[in-house]
């Protein structure tokens, strides 16, 4: 090889394998042993091919055409049983196997019989007639309604891949031929991620955190706020590296202290032998509150800190100790809200001021009605105990997430596809002509925030507000959808089927018949990531190697790459070669790696050729400089606060902020405050007995992955399990392996029953992501088979500020079921498609 191995390492070509242990590898056993995998086989180093996703690097063999096995590569500290459900993707019953449109709207036109949507009446048509359709309805409707009657934010997962990538496709072409109406923020993170640019001066949940190294070395109290990385980082947004786990491994072995604050004890909880607190869900605020007043009474704050490095406190203190509202929040108030006894939080304050002490913290605590305060409350916190910045101690809001805290690599940013140039103006105002410079004349922002779009579907014009700013929400016609899948991902999902109602049109890019697939009036079959080349890196934090993702079989059925419809559908509209960039797969892949290359020169590192590098059926890996592993967030901040200021106005953490206070928000006061949720567990005006934690799966990725033979590990009775306390099961007759009905005013699922002690009574855990599958599309308020929780979630945002999503804000009953069960049919293909 012509570079220097030292630096840029092809690993050896030791193809052991870790699929026997693949399977075994279940969450059971991390619980219980070691994270990392050990004992790997030996195989035969023939007919393997490189490839990654969301779940890891692996390689694929494949034997006459069809992926026989799937080998987790021999450097992945720990594969995930996931990987399994992976190869059964390919081939599951559900696949979409051709182009299909809806019956009424190919016979009738845009908008027939909306009611029929999700009945399963689909023709099959040919390719070249489901791409005149789409092209023909792109014309119409931004001829009828402007751009602004399109939305394509397509929000959503899609598949790893730097040229694949579903979503920036589908946007690179509604910007070619024309303008459309985008989404703002995520699911994930929305309300943090709108509150902490005003608090710390920068998203910070997708940041880096202090590294495992220093936390190993450093820490001497761990706590996990709603935070399970055990599940969460097993998959990544880039291919996974499960970093993570190699972190988590240490801690356990250094002995760490770990508390977990979870209405559920974890399998994190479990495997580090944590102390487990069990709040009431949606109180973390004014527990977090009665921590601060303890620290407060007892002096055990950081006064120096809070001088140096924060702006505000002493407005935020009025309301701590009462003077702003009459109501010390002492850990009795607390106790009285979160039902955690108040010695407990009083000693949980001197802990954290005693010990070096870090907080890792999930982003379930802030996809809940005024979640927007949790992040901020935890800031506050954290300034309060005057530790942030130092080695192992502060605040950690990614470890759970594509293994934050694993050291970042010395490695060039591998490029991707992009949306393209800035779209054409369409709407201009009155009077204006393209390319004027007159501010009155230049194109509106038309963006919504992302779990608005049932909203603007129901009340068109309306104006909201959005972090001080208005939005008047657009009137769609037309959805386009790739990547993503709305009709797992959004709440209140009774709510949403009558919004949809309002739509002429709507497209979906799958290969699997998911609800959204099964709602759509266009159905285009897209490519699985492996029946197609791409390149990724691996490590969203890692950033340690660049992975070749090589096409290990030929595209099942009528299957096409997102890439080449795209392409099709511009040059019906005439754009062909500006999408394309007179580009194919190929070329855009090597071009990736050819501008990583350049980049990898300029940091003194020789990366080999193109063809090198990708006939190797290697990883390519990065140096790990020894200052990455000792990283700590934020020490350059506390070293230098003025050299090293923070992104808010005040350069300081804002404890208090000016910029909200301006914006006069009922639901968002400019300093962290608990607020009651419009419904919790036990709360003030809450109608039903049971909180949902509506958690992300152990065995899928959100909704990906259901539709294959994974579900077999955890489906109880063929439906989504529902996780109870025995104390709530008793009182219901509930037993292991029922069938129950689960319900409250927006919706009802049926859920097989897990009767367990590591649930809080009062909760019950059924994860996001099952698919819906109601018994009658055509009637309101069907109930669902198989166990989709979004029918029982509000749509309700988190406030003014972020107007983002509270899929974890659910309270309901559940009951035997005790009618004739509906057989589950989400999993096949739908019954009339033909
Ligand atoms: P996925 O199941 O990942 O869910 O919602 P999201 O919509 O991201 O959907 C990805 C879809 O993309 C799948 O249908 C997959 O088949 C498809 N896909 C994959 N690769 C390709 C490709 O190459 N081309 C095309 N065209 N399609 C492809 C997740 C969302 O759910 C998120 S991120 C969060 S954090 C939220 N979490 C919760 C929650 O905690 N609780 C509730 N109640 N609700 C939630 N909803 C949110
Ligand atoms: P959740 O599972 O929703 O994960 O990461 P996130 O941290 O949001 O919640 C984490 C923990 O919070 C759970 O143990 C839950 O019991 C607890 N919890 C729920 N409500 C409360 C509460 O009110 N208070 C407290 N203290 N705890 C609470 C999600 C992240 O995971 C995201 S956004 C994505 S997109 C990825 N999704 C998946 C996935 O779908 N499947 C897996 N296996 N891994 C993922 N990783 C990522």
């Amino acid at each position: 090889m012509s570079f220097d191995k030292t630096k840029i390492t092809l690993p050896e070509m030791n193809r052991r394998s870790f699929l026997k242990s693949s399977a075994m590898l279940t969450m059971v056993g991390a619980a219980s042993g070691s994270l990392l995998s050990r004992g790997a086989q030996a195989q035969p180093a023939s007919k393997l091919t490189m490839s990654g996703s969301h779940w890891g690097v692996f390689r694929g063999r494949v034997d006459h055409g069809r992926l026989v096995e799937v080998i987790p590569w021999e450097h992945d500290p720990h594969p995930t049983p996931m990987l399994e459900g992976m190869m059964d993707s390919i081939y599951s019953p559900s696949r979409i196997k051709y182009p299909m449109v809806r019956r009424a709207w190919l016979e009738k036109g845009p908008g027939a019989d909306p009611e029929g949507r999700g009945t399963g009446d689909f023709v099959r048509v040919s390719w070249d007639k489901a791409i005149d359709l789409v092209a023909g309805e792109l014309t119409r409707v931004r001829k009828k309604y402007g751009s602004n009657g399109l939305f394509g934010g397509s929000y959503g997962w899609k598949s790893v891949g730097k040229f694949h990538n579903c979503r920036t496709l589908l946007r690179r072409m509604l910007k070619t031929t024309g303008g459309f109406v985008n989404s703002l923020g995520d699911y994930s993170t929305g309300a943090a991620q709108v509150i902490l640019p005003h608090v710390v001066g920068s998203l910070e949940v997708y940041e880096q955190c202090t590294s495992w190294d220093v936390v190993r070395d450093n820490t001497k109290t761990l706590v996990f706020w709603g935070c399970n990385p055990v599940n969460t980082d097993q998959i990544g947004w880039l291919i996974a590296d499960h970093g993570a786990f190699v972190g988590l491994e240490e801690v356990k072995k250094a002995g760490i202290r770990v508390i977990c604050i979870d209405p559920i004890k974890t399998e994190t909880c479990q495997y580090l032998n944590g102390e487990w607190l069990a709040p009431r869900p949606q109180t973390d605020v004014a527990m977090m509150l009665g921590i601060a007043h303890t620290l407060y009474a007892e002096k055990l704050h950081d006064e120096e800190f809070l001088k140096k490095y924060t702006v505000g406190f002493d407005k935020f203190l009025a309301y701590l100790i009462g003077k702003e509202d009459g109501t010390p929040k002492t850990a009795e108030w607390a106790s009285k809200i979160c039902g955690i006894d108040a010695d407990i939080i009083k000693q949980l304050a001197r802990d954290f001021a005693k010990n070096r002490t870090m907080i890792a913290a999930g982003w379930s605590i802030q996809r809940q009605h005024h979640g927007e305060q949790a992040h901020w409350m935890l800031v506050t916190l954290c300034s309060m105990l005057g530790q942030i910045g130092l080695p192992g101690g502060g605040f950690g809001f990614s470890y759970h997430y594509c293994s934050g805290g694993a050291p970042t690599a010395t490695s060039p940013i591998l490029g991707g596809i992009t949306d393209g140039p800035a779209a054409p103006v369409t709407d201009l105002p009155a009077g204006c002509h393209p390319g004027s410079t007159e501010s009155a004349c230049q194109p509106k922002s038309n963006s919504i925030p992302v779990c608005r779009l049932v909203e603007a579907l129901l009340h068109p014009g309306r104006t909201i507000k959005y972090n001080g700013s208005d939005i008047v929400l657009p009137e769609i016609h037309m959805v386009y959808w790739a990547g993503g899948n709305p009709f797992s991902h959004q709440q209140n999902r009774n709510e949403m089927v009558e919004a949809w109602k309002k739509l002429d049109t709507f497209v979906v890019h799958d290969f699997q018949w998911t609800a959204s697939a099964r709602h759509a009036d266009i159905v285009l079959p897209v490519t699985t990531s492996y029946e197609r080349n791409d390149i990724e890196q691996l490590g969203d934090y890692a950033l340690s190697h660049i992975v070749p993702m090589k096409k290990l079989v030929e595209p099942m059925y009528e299957a096409r790459s997102d890439f080449d419809i795209f392409s099709d559908i511009c040059e019906r509209l005439g754009k062909r070669d500006e999408y394309t960039d007179g580009m194919n797969e190929m070329d855009w892949i090597k071009s990736f790696y050819e501008s990583a290359r350049l980049e990898s020169r300029a940091k003194g590192m020789e990366m080999p050729v193109f063809d090198t590098f990708w006939e190797s059926e290697e990883a390519l890996g990065f140096p790990v400089k020894e200052a990455q592993k000792q990283f700590v967030r934020y020490a350059d901040f506390r070293e230098d606060p003025l050299l090293n200021a923070l992104g808010t106005p005040s350069g300081k953490i804002e404890i208090y902020s000016l910029n909200i206070e301006k914006m006069h928000y009922d639901d968002c006061p400019p300093h962290p405050t608990w607020m009651e949720p419009i419904e919790r567990l036990d709360g003030p005006t809450t109608k039903y007995p049971l909180h949902i934690a509506s958690n992300h799966p152990i065995y899928r990725l959100h909704s990906q992955l259901c539709g294959t033979k994974l579900r077999e590990k955890y489906a109880i009775g063929g439906r989504e399990p529902c996780w109870i306390n025995p104390k709530d099961a008793e009182a219901r007759g509930l037993k292991d392996g029922d069938i129950a009905r689960a319900y409250n005013d927006r919706g009802q699922i049926l859920v097989g029953i897990k009767v367990t002690d590591v649930i809080r009574p009062g909760v019950i855990r059924i994860n996001e992501g099952g698919w819906y599958d109601p018994v009658n599309p055509r009637e309101p308020n069907s109930l669902c088979r198989y166990g989709d929780v979004n029918n029982l979630t509000t749509s309700v945002s988190t406030s003014k500020l972020a107007q983002a999503n509270c899929g974890q804000t659910a309270v309901v009953e559940i009951e035997k079921f005790t009618g004739t069960l509906p057989p589950v049919e989400v999993f096949d293909e739908p019954r009339k498609a033909g």
